[in-house]
Parts: structure tokens; C-alpha cells; sequence
């Protein structure tokens, strides 16, 4: 199998010039050998390993809504231990390494090269891999049963932490990589625009790094000597703002990889294009510069004072903006594949998008959930309604429509691409695949409006219900049955999800056609004279600046610190 697509940089004149080095099977990068794949292809396992242990906790976790307790079934010794791996397996496994894997491919074919090094990317990975071991250990041996917030003075055991570090370093050499080749391809295209593919990759990543200096400070300059014992005790409100400051853009580093497939890869799957090459760059451009809005996470919290809870709460809403304009582009491109297809109607034309295709019809059903999820994001946001939701069931509600849906039935629908195109196996199930999206989409929209109903009914996150004694006095019946059914519903999903990668990882029957990133057109742009929309250096200085200016504000305000709390460890 050889590469069809013509070599941009091949000289013309050489019509004989041999076509890139085929891979095994023969993807569509110049270039790119099964070597360079195969890390990449091991980040993607990994993810997917967070995705199947996550969701079996989830498994529990309905269940316990139901008044079933299975913790002590399955070896666990506490809700709270499987409440630990669920958020630590999902919200930072299976969403990490699959941003590292997929923002990777989407680099190559933005850039039209493999990635700069090969050995960064295996570093990556095996980084990746020992950390999610070491933070694995920590929590099934009971020792780090700190939420996936980990908040102090809740301490963990120090290969917790560790485990953590080196997970977020493998995402910073994923960056490295992305920097080198674009160092690279600018020698080599001087004068040229960034493309379009490559450039949101990479501000997705640069994005994360600035904001996962939060993270970084908070582990290595506290928790991990603490936890070490080299100092006795911490200021678990000041590390508790570090870890919000990188925790409000953590949600856009799961959710931007998924952008990336919205705008780069979904018009081309139904047959749209892309609005605007300008607007789509000031979307992501727009989520690196408004990182600080961590404090949108502590309106309730004393020590922060009013003023930093008010400017992060105006900043808050400017961060929904960019998610507007990517609804507005999305559903442009929807409605012109889908009125190419024949489509008709003010709303009607949806029933022409390819829903037959399980790539497409989950990232659609992805989208539908996330406009609930963005609905509830802004009741979160709101100072005042705040108070009402903060803390309670409606929390995990919105979170399962944004990160639980919009981002993990995205990476589910894509990985019915990018699975066969990683190992050139055919995909196995279409129709299970289809079914499976809709699954997910039922099962969660009656578990996230059992929550949101109970939250406001006063429910508390994050609490071991069918065992709290108050729990008789509340009205809570209902909407524990839609979550705990809801719950299994979207486990059966995964169940099914799994099946279908299974078979299609051990199918005998190989791609017969070259694996192709899909590739949206664009309508308008990019012009030349936009050039400054390109300058990732600027703009990461300019987000250095508002971040200095917004947290300077805060932290001005709250020195010096208070530590005062040694470890606690409450089970
Ligand atoms: Fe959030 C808490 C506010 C987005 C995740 N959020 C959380 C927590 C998580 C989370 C995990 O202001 C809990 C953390 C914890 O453990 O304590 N959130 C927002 C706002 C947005 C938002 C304003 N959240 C997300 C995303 C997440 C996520 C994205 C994960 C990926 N959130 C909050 C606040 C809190 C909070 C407070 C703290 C609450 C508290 O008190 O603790 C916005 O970014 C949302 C913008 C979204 C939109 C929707 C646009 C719609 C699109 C879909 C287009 C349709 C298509 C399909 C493509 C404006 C783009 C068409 C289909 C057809 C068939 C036609
Ligand atoms: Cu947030």
C-alpha cells in the first residue's frame, strides 16, 4: 500500500521520485513510518484503558444510587476509593492521552510531516504510562483516596503525586514535539501561513501548558514535601486556588481536542466546510488568552477576596463566547453538507446529515448534550445562582453532559476512525457503533437530570447517598432512579463501545484503502494580511500578561499564606 496524495515538497520535475516510505498498512502523512505511529497508537491504548476503569466505577456508582453496594464485591474499600479511580481514570487518563495521541496525528497532517522527534513522542509515552502505574498503585492500594481534586489537607501518598507529575509532563513533550515541527516546517515554508490543522492543535497544547503551571507549582513546591514529610503542614486554601487555576482550562484541554475534530474533521466527514479559516483561529486563540477563570470554582470559598471572585466571574463570560461561535460554525457546516445531501426545511435538513456513519452520529449526539452542558455551565457561572448548585448533585450533572458527553462520546465516535487508522484493521460493528451513541445519549440525559433535579432539591456532591442519614428526610427517590438507571444505561454503552474496538483491534480483515485524516475545506481565508493570528509567541505572551494581572490581583490580596493544616487521611 502506498501513499496516493501528492508529496508537496517533492520537486516536479522529478516524476520519478519514490512515493514516502509506505507504512504497513499506509496512512496519508509523507513521510511517516509505523514508528512513528506506534507511541502515538499506545497513548491511544492507554486512554482507552482510562475509559473502560472509569466506567466500570461508574458501574458502581449507579448502583449505589439504586441502594446497591458492590464496593466491598469488587475489593474496594470505600465509595470514596472508586469515586478516587473514576475521576482520576476519566477527567485525567483517558482525556489526557487522548488529546497526546490525537493532537499528535493532527499536527503530522496539518504540517503535512511527521512530528519533529520520534524519541520525544515514545518518551511521552512511556511518562505517560508510568505515571498512570505509579497513581494506579497509589489509589488501589488505598492510599491516595483524595478525589481527583486531591485537595489538601487531604494527602495522598507521595507516588501519587509522582504518578500525576509525570502524566502532566507527558503532555508538555507533546508540546515540544508540536513546537519543534513547526520550527521546522517554518524553515522549510517561509512567508507561509501555519495551517489551520496544525495551528489549533497546537494552541490547544500551549493553552495547557500555561495553565498546568498552576498544577505544577502546587505539586512540587507543597504537596509532594509535605507528603514526603520534609514540611509538616500546608495553606490548603492557597493550594486549592493553584489547583483551580490550572482545573477551569483542564475542562478546555479535554474539551479543545475535540474542537479540533469539530472544526477540522466533521464538515469534511458530512460533506460542509468550514465557515471562516480567521474566526476558527480566534476561537482557539480566545481559550489561551482567557485562562484565568479559576476563581469561578471558589465563589464560595472565604480568603478569596470579592474583587478577584468579580473579575473572574465578568472573565467567565467571556469564556462562553468562543463555544457560541463554535456552535454557530458547526451547525453552518452541518447545514450545508446536510442541504447538499438533499436536506430541506428550517430544521429539517437534519434528518439528511449521515447519521448512518457512527463517526458522525456520535459527535452530533456529542454536540446536542453539549448545549445542555453549556446552559449549565452559565447557571453555574452566575454569582449569585452559585450559591445554590455549588457543592451539590447539579455539579456532576452539568460535568457529565460537557466532559462526560460533549468530550467522551466525541473521543468514543472518533475512535471509530482513528482506531482502524492507527492499526489498519477494519472497523468491526458499524451498526453496534451507531447504536452505541444513542445508548450513551439516553443513558445520560436521564442520569445528569436526575442529578441537576436533586441538586436543587439540595442533594450534596460527591456523598455516599444510600448511606447518609438525612437522606429519608429529602424527596431524593426519582432522581436517584434516573441517575442509577441512567448510570447503567451509559455503562452498557461502554460496553458496547468496547466491543467494537476489541473486535476491530483483533479483526483478521486489514484496511484495503489508504487511512486518511479528514480534512475540512475552508470557505473563507486564510488571508495573508491576518498573519498576526499566527504568532503563537505573541499570543502566549499576551496570555502570560492577563494571567500575571488577574491572579497578581488575588494573590496581592491573599499573602501571606496561612499553613497551618497537616495531612489529614479520613479513610
Ligand atoms: Fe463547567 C464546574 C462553568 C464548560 C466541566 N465544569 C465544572 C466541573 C467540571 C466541569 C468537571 O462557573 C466540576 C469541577 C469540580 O469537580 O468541582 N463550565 C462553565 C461554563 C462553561 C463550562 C460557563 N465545564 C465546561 C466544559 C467542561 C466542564 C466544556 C468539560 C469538558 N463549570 C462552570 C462553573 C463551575 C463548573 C462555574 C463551578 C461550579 C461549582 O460551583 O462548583 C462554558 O464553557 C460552556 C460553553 C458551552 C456552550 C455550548 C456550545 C454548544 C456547542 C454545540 C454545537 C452543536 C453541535 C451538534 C456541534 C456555549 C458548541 C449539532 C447537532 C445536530 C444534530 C444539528
Ligand atoms: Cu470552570
Amino acid at each position: 500500500m502506498t501513499v496516493t496524495e501528492p508529496d508537496p515538497n517533492a520537486d516536479p520535475a522529478d516524476e520519478a521520485a519514490p512515493t514516502p516510505r509506505p507504512t504497513q498498512w499506509g496512512v496519508d502523512i509523507p513521510g511517516l513510518e509505523a514508528a512513528d505511529l506506534r507511541p502515538i497508537k499506545w497513548q491511544m491504548y492507554l486512554s482507552l484503558s482510562g475509559l473502560a476503569l472509569g466506567a466500570l466505577m461508574g458501574l458502581l456508582q449507579a448502583f449505589e444510587r439504586l441502594d446497591v453496594n458492590l464496593y466491598e464485591e469488587v475489593g474496594l474499600e470505600t465509595y470514596y476509593q472508586g469515586l478516587t479511580l473514576h475521576g482520576v481514570a476519566l477527567a485525567l487518563v483517558f482525556t489526557f492521552t487522548f488529546g497526546n495521541a490525537f493532537c499528535s496525528v493532527t499536527t503530522m497532517k496539518g504540517f503535512n510531516r511527521p512530528l519533529a522527534s520520534r524519541a520525544l513522542s515514545n518518551l511521552s509515552m512511556y511518562l505517560a504510562w508510568g505515571g498512570v502505574v505509579l497513581a494506579a498503585w497509589a489509589i488501589l492500594a488505598n492510599k491516595a483516596t483524595v478525589l481527583f481534586t486531591f485537595y489538601a489537607p487531604l494527602q495522598a501518598t507521595p507516588a501519587f503525586y509522582f504518578g500525576a507529575v509525570l502524566l502532566v509532563v507527558s503532555t508538555w513533550l507533546v508540546l515540544l514535539n508540536m513546537l519543534l515541527t513547526l520550527r521546522a516546517w517554518n524553515r522549510d515554508n517561509r512567508g507561509e501561513r501555519v495551517p489551520l490543522m496544525a495551528f489549533v492543535s497546537i494552541m490547544t497544547y500551549l493553552m495547557w501548558f500555561i495553565a498546568s503551571l498552576g498544577i505544577a507549582i502546587e505539586v512540587l513546591a507543597f504537596l509532594i514535601p509535605w507528603s514526603l514529610g520534609l514540611t509538616t503542614t500546608v495553606d490548603p486554601q492557597f493550594t486549592r486556588t493553584l489547583f483551580w487555576f490550572s482545573g477551569h482550562p483542564i475542562v478546555y484541554f479535554w474539551l479543545l481536542p475535540v474542537y479540533v475534530s469539530w472544526y477540522m474533521m466533521l464538515p469534511a466527514w458530512v460533506g460542509g466546510k468550514l465557515y471562516s479559516d480567521g474566526l476558527t483561529r480566534m476561537v482557539f486563540i480566545a481559550f489561551l488568552l482567557l485562562i484565568p477563570v479559576g476563581v469561578h470554582h471558589q465563589f464560595t470559598d472565604p480568603g478569596i477576596p470579592f474583587s478577584s471572585k468579580t473579575i473572574q466571574w465578568l472573565l467567565t463570560f467571556g469564556i462562553f463566547y468562543p463555544s457560541v461561535i463554535t456552535a454557530f460554525t458547526i451547525f453552518a457546516a452541518l447545514e450545508m453538507g446536510a442541504r447538499k445531501r438533499g436536506g430541506t426545511g428550517l430544521i429539517g435538513w437534519i434528518r439528511k446529515l449521515p447519521w448512518g456513519n457512527p463517526v458522525v452520529s456520535g459527535q452530533l449526539l456529542a454536540g446536542l448534550a453539549f448545549m445542555l452542558g453549556g446552559v449549565s455551565g452559565l447557571i453555574n457561572a452566575s454569582y449569585t445562582i452559585n450559591v445554590v448548585v455549588h457543592n451539590t448533585a447539579f455539579i456532576p450533572g452539568h460535568f457529565h453532559l460537557t466532559v462526560g458527553t460533549a468530550v467522551a462520546l466525541s473521543i468514543m465516535a472518533i475512535s471509530y476512525w482513528f482506531v482502524p487508522y492507527l492499526t489498519g484493521k477494519e472497523l468491526w460493528g458499524r451498526k453496534a457503533a451507531v447504536a452505541q451513541g444513542w445508548m450513551w445519549m439516553v443513558g445520560v440525559l436521564s442520569f445528569s437530570r436526575g442529578l441537576m433535579a436533586n441538586g436543587v432539591a439540595g442533594q450534596p456532591r460527591r456523598t455516599e447517598i444510600n448511606s447518609a442519614a438525612y437522606a429519608a428526610d429529602h424527596n431524593w427517590g426519582l432522581g436517584n432512579v434516573m441517575t442509577g438507571l441512567g448510570g447503567l444505561l451509559m455503562f452498557l454503552s461502554a460496553c458496547v463501545f468496547f466491543t467494537v474496538i476489541l473486535k476491530t483491534i483483533y479483526n483478521k480483515q486489514r484496511v484495503t484503502e489508504v487511512q486518511r485524516v479528514p480534512h475540512s475545506e475552508v470557505m473563507h481565508g486564510p488571508r495573508v494580511k491576518n498573519v498576526l493570528l499566527d504568532r503563537v509567541g505573541v499570543w502566549a505572551a499576551v496570555a502570560a500578561v492577563l494571567i500575571v494581572i488577574v491572579y497578581g490581583e488575588l494573590v496581592l490580596h491573599y499573602l501571606p499564606l496561612n499553613s497551618v493544616s497537616e495531612g489529614i487521611v479520613l479513610w
